[in-house]
């Protein structure tokens, strides 16, 4: 667009803050055409469901996204933080077209949300006055689209409160690179109560991302209020007298309020590892359960998870059995999602191998600890695929010591090269503990990371080095802890957004190998965060996460997005977190953002 410099000066003066605000949109659509006019957007604007479509219950979902976002535009009154430096929204004080409504057409209302599902939309705004169009798929698509026609709204001009649509006539056409797009959180280190977590399911929606992965268990709680073992509550925490649970109706609650938002709940009962708070209820069940495990013989491989109280279920007893399957089929009978994720992860054999019991049945029949591992988590896969689940499992212990796991099975890489659990037959998510773990996640007080160089970290108290003495390769993660698991030093190097954002989800795969790829987590393990930290953990670090997801590492012509031209965007996109009362932590100074010719 070309102004005259008369025009432009007289635009400059009528926006009061003397800069040009553009259209940010996050995560980048696929593909955009952008226009030069402004529609103005009227109070008796009205997004509409096709009424050919009838009420099935799947559209009735899709009635309440719209009274949400309808409700939430005029609440958001968009004025961008970050400014541009082409002219953009300057015409958007002259609109005189109107947008006078957004209409919705789905070609398969009843197609469920599950993995795998449709969510590519196509999202018209002409330049006359008229009405706009949103056709999808599936009622999921929509969803998508009408998050994605929020952010194409703003104040007339900044602070003003009538609304334009700016840079029409444009034309959005867009879809996933990628079918799982989620968030884990772990509420067993921490609890985070149910608000928290029904927060977390919208700051996921807003990004296109459509799973919530509840690591809701580990070796240090057990916060689920579960009816068939009525005494596993016992392991969960205790707080000023109150029990931090989930209740069946909260977990209800949470499903359809995700469900609502196009989000699955994906929860995960971590096995046969991390499981020492079932033995809170249920102490026979469990091995390796002294509160410092520490290992005689000193192997990396011996501490592996590396917590005090890891806790380990005894894979010899039928008792254990039962009791997981009564664990599986309670949780599963609570979260529809046609995925359930059964842990797996950071077994430690020397635990069975130390527990007379065990040896004992490994002797008489002849097994070793990594068939009897093969054998439980087949066993409760087995238990999540009768209750009709596809399941999931993380992936160190298949890929490092060849389990023979059912190839159904979705292997959540974290620690080793995706290309092993893709060559070994499997699908997998991606969640790379190098870029995906956002409590940080690896180094430790004198561990073999550098960020200490220049400084010398103040002293280890005597008792605690007098056991590092003994057993020097545990000392790591334990240091500054007070022997309760997590507490070393755990955060280091913090992930910044631009690290998440680097992550490549097929990196060094080829074409075939990246087609087992279905998507990617970033993990929030929570032995360094609650309630206090969460939303500044998350957001907007998981934003950068949801755009590799949804627009794809690449663009369309196959080049890298670049983080430089990310930036505007992420940037303007976390005060929209904000302004929806997600408390995403800033990315700089809001003056960078503010002077962007500099
Ligand atoms: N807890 C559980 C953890 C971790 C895992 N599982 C973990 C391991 C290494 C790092 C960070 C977190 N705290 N249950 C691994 C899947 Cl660096």
């Amino acid at each position: 667009m070309k102004f005259s410099s008369i025009t432009s000066a007289i635009t400059l003066a009528a926006l009061t803050v003397g800069v040009y605000a553009d259209v940010f949109l996050w995560p980048q659509p696929q593909s955009v055409t952008w226009g030069d006019h402004a529609l103005n957007l009227p109070s008796s604007f009205k997004i509409e469901l096709a009424k050919t479509h009838g009420t099935s219950s799947n559209l009735q979902l899709l009635s309440k996204a719209i009274n949400r976002y309808e409700k939430l535009i005029w609440k958001e009154k968009w004025t961008p933080v970050q400014t541009a430096e082409n002219a953009s929204n300057d015409y958007a004080p002259k609109a005189t077209n109107t947008l006078t409504s957004l209409s919705i057409i789905i070609s398969d209302p009843s197609a469920d949300l599950e993995l795998g599902t449709d969510e590519s939309y196509t999202l018209n705004i002409p330049q006359g006055s008229g009405s706009g169009s949103i056709t999808a798929k599936t009622v999921w698509g929509a969803m998508r689209a009408l998050e994605t026609f929020s952010q194409l709204v703003q104040a007339k001009s900044p602070g003003a409160s009538e609304l334009v649509v700016a840079k029409a006539p444009v034309t959005i056409k867009d879809k996933p690179a990628f079918t799982h797009r989620g968030v884990m959180l772990d509420t067993a280190r921490n609890y985070y109560p149910v608000a928290d977590i029904l927060r977390t399911i919208d700051a996921v929606s807003y990004n296109k991302m459509n799973v919530l992965h509840l690591h809701l268990t580990d070796s240090q709680s057990f916060p689920l209020d579960l009816q068939s073992v009525p005494d596993i509550t016992k392991g969960a925490y205790v707080l000023q007298g109150k029990k931090l649970l989930y209740t069946k109706k909260d977990v209800q609650m949470m499903v359809e309020y995700a469900r609502e938002r196009g989000v699955r709940l994906v929860p995960e009962i971590d096995m046969p590892a991390h499981s020492a708070s079932w033995g809170a209820g249920y102490k026979d069940i469990t091995t390796c359960t002294e509160r410092f495990y520490l290992d005689p013989t000193n192997q990396w491989s011996n501490r592996y998870a590396s917590e005090p109280t890891a806790g380990q279920l005894n894979p010899t007893l039928n008792k254990t059995y039962e009791i997981v399957n009564k664990v599986i089929d309670e949780v599963t009978s609570w979260f529809p999602d046609g995925v359930y994720h059964v842990g797996g992860d950071e077994p430690v054999i020397k635990c069975w191998e130390d527990s007379n019991e065990v040896r004992q049945y490994m002797k008489e029949h002849n097994v070793t600890g990594t068939d009897l591992l093969g054998t439980f988590l087949s066993k409760a896969i087995s238990m999540a695929k009768s209750n009709k689940k596809r399941p999931t499992i993380w992936e160190d212990a298949v890929t490092s010591s060849n389990l023979p796991i059912d190839k159904e099975t979705i292997l959540q890489v974290w620690t080793n090269p995706a290309s092993m659990a893709i060559n070994a037959g499997y699908q997998v998510i991606a969640s790379n503990y190098n870029f995906w773990y956002l409590d940080c996640g690896h180094g430790g007080w004198n561990g073999n990371d550098t960020t200490y160089d220049e400084q010398v970290p103040p002293p280890i108290p005597p008792e605690i080095q007098a056991v590092f003495n003994k057993y020097p390769n545990d000392a790591a993660n334990w240091a500054p802890s007070n022997w309760g698991g997590g507490g070393g030093d755990w955060c280091s190097p913090f992930k910044s957004w631009q690290r998440v954002y680097s992550y490549d989800l097929t990196y060094n795969l080829t074409k075939a190998q990246s087609k087992q790829v279905l998507g990617g987590e970033v993990c929030l393990w929570s032995e360094q965060s609650d309630t206090t930290t969460l939303d500044t953990k998350l957001w907007p670090r998981s934003a950068a996460s949801a755009e590799v997801m949804w627009s794809g590492r690449y663009d369309a012509s196959g080049k890298q997005r670049d983080i430089g031209l990310a930036m505007p965007r992420i940037f303007d996109w976390r005060y929209r977190l904000l302004a929806r009362g997600i408390r995403a932590e800033p990315l700089q100074p809001l003056w960078c953002g503010q002077h962007p010719h500099m």
